[in-house]
């Protein structure tokens, strides 16, 4: 008869005691395995509340198979395993028993019958060889799993290297949590400018940090921190509400300001963003301003309908949508005729190659062709050059962004920039 094991679920606290208690009983060397299934978990919630807590029991029980008897497995959050393994001595054992439960996630998610393919993290570390006790095994390991997150490894065994690697990480989750406390950002304007008057229509916010040391750290740095340490909403918040009360201030063009802010792609997955736009909207909107948000292509292609609604909703409030980034995901046709979009923003990495070739100005001109039989207007980004801004007009891209007419101002000087170029 073999013997039913069950999955011990305990929390971290816990998980320590009962570490100490297989420390001391077995003798020989004890390897922890930290497992972590959040980025499946996920995607499947973002779908299926029920399929996400499915998959995380199957993989579970799956769990147990790379067990022997005296081995055991702990459930240590949502979607975190702990495996205690004993008796395996070197590192190429790890490095197996690491594949063998890479192997078993995709059987989970066949066995799901879910079309997506995505990873776990495992962190790895043994004693008594990285620690001498179970607080100092558990840590190992958990630097170890940070490691595989940075790295975007399955595995990660822990060592100096990858100790190091996350500390810096470390430093600077704790060094941006103070920033956000202490509200140590700012925001610039990048202008957009009509591509045939050469009139300024509105601008991108954009956000900036210079940290303690005085150095400018860039957002696609720290955003994702933001996200990990869970206050990307404080920074959506200060974005929304700070570009909305300094564009009230801008100088009088004959028309309203277009003031675009940039969503990070889980916010809009994963929280309440209609409430939040609508709170800043309804403390701080202005006659002065319409408020876009962008969000890049490659996030709306995740969107479920669910998604949609949210933006629909947004859509609703007044507020455009902007694709940002167009070009860099793999859209297909049927996407326009879905997505609440306004607004389509061509990547630079185009606008680089416009004068190159035909081929490369007949794709550009395709888009925007495509985008204008779909009621959206068209942005290029990355404008460096006369030429190109000639091209784009030729090609009735509605407007541009880029260097050759400006790049991102601190709000002093984008105030006097519009006041200059309105004529
Ligand atoms: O100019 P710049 O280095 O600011 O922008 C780098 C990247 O960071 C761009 O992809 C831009 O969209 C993104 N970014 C800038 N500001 C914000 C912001 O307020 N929120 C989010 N989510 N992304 C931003
Ligand atoms: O992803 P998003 O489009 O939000 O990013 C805007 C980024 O592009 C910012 O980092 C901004 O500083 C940068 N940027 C804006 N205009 C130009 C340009 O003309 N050339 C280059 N190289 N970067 C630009
Ligand atoms: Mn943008």
């Amino acid at each position: 008869m073999p013997l039913v094991r069950e999955l011990i679920k305990t929390d971290a606290e816990n998980l320590e005691s009962e570490v100490s208690n297989r420390i001391e009983k077995v003798s020989g060397s004890v390897t922890l395995f930290i497992v972590d299934m959040r980025e499946i978990s996920r995607i499947l919630a973002r779908s299926e509340q029920a399929k996400s807590s499915r998959f995380l029991n199957l993989a579970g029980k799956l769990l147990l198979e790379v067990c022997g008897e005296q081995d055991r497995i702990y459930r240590i959050g949502d979607s975190t395993f702990g495996v205690l393994l004993t008796g395996i001595e070197s590192i190429v054992h790890q490095q197996m028993a690491a594949e063998k439960i890479s192997r078993l996630k995709n059987d989970a998610i066949r066995e799901m019958g879910a079309a997506f393919n995505s990873n776990i993290r495992i962190g790895i570390a043994s004693y008594p060889e990285d620690a001498n006790n179970a607080i100092g095994l558990i840590h190992k390991a958990r630097i170890a799993l940070e490691s595989a997150q940075l790295l975007g490894k399955n595995y990660v065994i822990y060592s100096k290297n990858s100790a190091s690697d996350v500390s810096t990480k470390w430093n600077l989750q704790e060094e941006l949590a103070a920033a956000i406390l202490a509200n140590k950002f700012r925001l610039h304007y990048q202008p957009k400018v009509d591509t045939k008057t050469g009139r300024p229509i509105g601008a991108e916010a954009l956000l900036r940090w210079t940290n303690e040391e005085g150095v400018a750290v860039r957002p696609d740095v720290f955003i994702p921190v933001a996200c990990d340490i869970g206050l990307i909403n404080e920074l959506t918040r200060y974005v929304l509400t700070t570009a909305l009360i300094e564009s009230a201030q801008w100088p009088d063009i004959g028309h309203r300001y277009n003031v675009s802010v940039n969503l990070e792609a889980n916010t809009v997955h994963e929280t309440d963003i209609q409430n939040i736009v609508s709170s800043s909207l309804s403390i701080f909107g202005s006659d002065n301003c319409d408020l876009t948000l962008e969000i890049t292509e490659t996030s709306l292609l995740e969107a479920s309908k669910q998604n949609f609604r949210c933006l629909n909703e947004l859509r609703a409030m007044g507020v455009g949508i902007s694709i940002d980034d167009f070009g860099t995901g793999y859209s297909s046709f049927s996407y326009f005729k879905d997505i609440p979009a306004t607004e389509l923003k061509i990547d630079k990495s185009f606008i680089d190659k416009i004068l190159d070739s035909d081929k490369d100005r007949n794709l550009v001109e395709t888009i925007v062709m495509l985008a204008h039989r779909f009621d959206l207007s068209v942005v290029a980004e990355g404008v460096e050059t006369a030429d190109q801004l000639e091209a784009l007009k030729q090609m009735n891209c509605d407007y541009v962004q880029g260097y050759y007419l400006s790049k991102a101002l601190p709000n002093n000087e984008i105030g006097e920039w519009f006041a200059k170029h309105r004529a």
